[in-house]
């Protein structure tokens, strides 16, 4: 059975209360988990929007699409980008180690921030609420693996569709003030971030606990945001319930859910999740070939280099029923960059041939997802193609052609979809 828990049950959690006492239950397999799944799922001829796998229920989830159990990770599906805001329920959720937290014990649990501090400290989620000025921010979470299905030629690692991303109201306190606090002593060079799950990771490698670190002097630490909220609720326990990091612009593989540990180090972290795991080639758009790879030409450096690249989705249509000729159909989805907020979004009904703008939905904010959308009233029967290409204040455009890299990230290939217009 999955976990219920009334908003009352955690707004009195989130107030200081007692333990989250949850049964350990896990997923609620649907029937056809069992049947095997077509292991290619694009892109051509006709990509998949999402991942091929089941529909599962966990708790505090609607039905979401399995890629794997243990570590969990599931997509959302497509219907829930309409929205420049997404639904805690359908949000998506990644983890790397098998062993994660159903249970919180608020009247125990702290914050630690140990290593090079002047003052090390240990913060309940009350005195973080309290003693520090609330922040709330809008920025999008996307896996750095978002759509890896997509590339050619393929890579390991899971096979997401372009549903490994979400954009949230997150509202917490900045890092920035929590480290100050604590006190950055001389010497130190990177600050680390570590949540409650472990277990084995890749084998022999050390990595049994999730560790992400940033240079100290990096700009990302003066914006990012130790959040206790996701669109004014207490975090669903799979999003990193009590706190998780937010770091805006950045790939979520920086945005330690169920964080505990704040570490100031003085040599820097050389673990596996910051190397060789999460780095990309250092080149314009983090894109290279195998080729080039193979003959060992390519300088890698940590994902954490770059902002997410801008890109946009299409929601609707989405090619599952026929449109009808002289009937205005709406073509619409979502927009983001972690580089500039979206300044233009462009359709076009011929396959890139000839673009219009569509109208942009409200301004969230630089980092959040921005919806756009155009009416199309279709004149000529047969197939048509839609594409939507985005365009970012920093004056970038999405490309027409795929990144490639080893580790299937950074993808921002302007998207098409097809339709079919009947006769009249
Ligand atoms: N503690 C912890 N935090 C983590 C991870 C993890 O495995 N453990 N994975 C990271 C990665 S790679 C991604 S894509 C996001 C996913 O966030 P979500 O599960 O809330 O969607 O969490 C990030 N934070
Ligand atoms: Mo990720």
């Amino acid at each position: 059975m999955p976990i219920h828990l009334s908003r009352r049950d955690m707004l009195g959690l989130i107030a200081g209360g007692g333990a989250l006492a949850a049964a350990p239950a896990w997923a609620v397999v649907s029937p056809q988990a069992e049947t095997p799944l077509p292991s290619f799922t694009g892109p051509e001829p006709n990509p998949y929007w999402n991942s091929v796998g089941p529909y599962v229920t966990y708790p505090q989830k609607v039905p979401l699409i399995r890629l794997t159990d243990r570590p969990i990770q599931l997509e959302t599906p497509r219907r829930y980008f309409r929205t420049a805001i997404t639904p805690n329920e359908a949000f998506y959720v990644r983890y790397h180690l098998p062993d994660i937290p159903n249970a919180v014990d608020l009247a125990s649990w702290r914050l630690t921030l140990e290593g090079n501090f002047a003052h090390p400290l240990q913060l309940s989620l009350e005195q973080l609420r309290k003693e520090f000025r609330p922040v709330t921010i809008a920025a999008v979470n996307q896996c750095s693996g978002n759509s890896r299905s997509r590339f050619q030629p393929r890579v390991p690692g899971g096979q997401w569709g372009n549903g490994a991303m979400g954009n949230a109201l997150w509202t917490g306190v900045r890092l920035s003030d929590v480290l100050k606090r604590a006190g950055v002593q001389p010497g130190t060079v990177q600050i680390q971030f570590e949540g409650l799950d472990h277990g084995p990771g890749p084998q022999g490698k050390g990595s049994n606990r999730f560790l992400k670190s940033w240079n100290v002097d990096e700009p990302i630490l003066k914006e990012a945001v130790i959040a206790y909220l996701m669109n004014g609720e207490p975090l669903p326990m799979l999003n990193g319930f009590p706190v998780r990091m937010v770091m805006p612009g950045k790939f979520a593989t920086y945005w330690t859910k169920h964080l505990t540990f704040i570490r100031a180090l003085t040599t820097p972290d050389t673990n596996f999740w910051m190397t060789p795991a999460y780095q990309i080639p250092d080149t314009p758009n983090g894109s290279t070939t195998p080729e080039e790879l193979k003959a060992g030409k390519v300088k890698l450096v940590p994902i954490g280099h770059v902002n997410m690249p801008v890109r946009s989705v299409i929601v609707d249509p989405d090619g599952a029923a026929p449109l009808l000729p002289g009937v205005p159909a709406t073509i619409r989805g979502v927009a983001f960059s972690g580089q500039g907020k979206i300044v233009k979004v462009d359709v076009s009904v011929d396959d890139g041939k000839t673009w219009r703008p569509a109208r942009l939905g409200a301004d969230l904010g630089a980092h959040s997802f921005r919806e756009y959308s155009l009416v199309w009233t279709p004149t000529s029967p047969g197939k048509h193609t839609i594409a939507v290409r985005a365009t970012d204040a920093g004056g970038h455009v999405q490309p027409d052609a795929g990144v490639w890299n080893a580790g299937g990230y950074l993808w921002n290939k302007i998207e098409r979809q097809d339709v079919l217009v009947l006769n009249a």
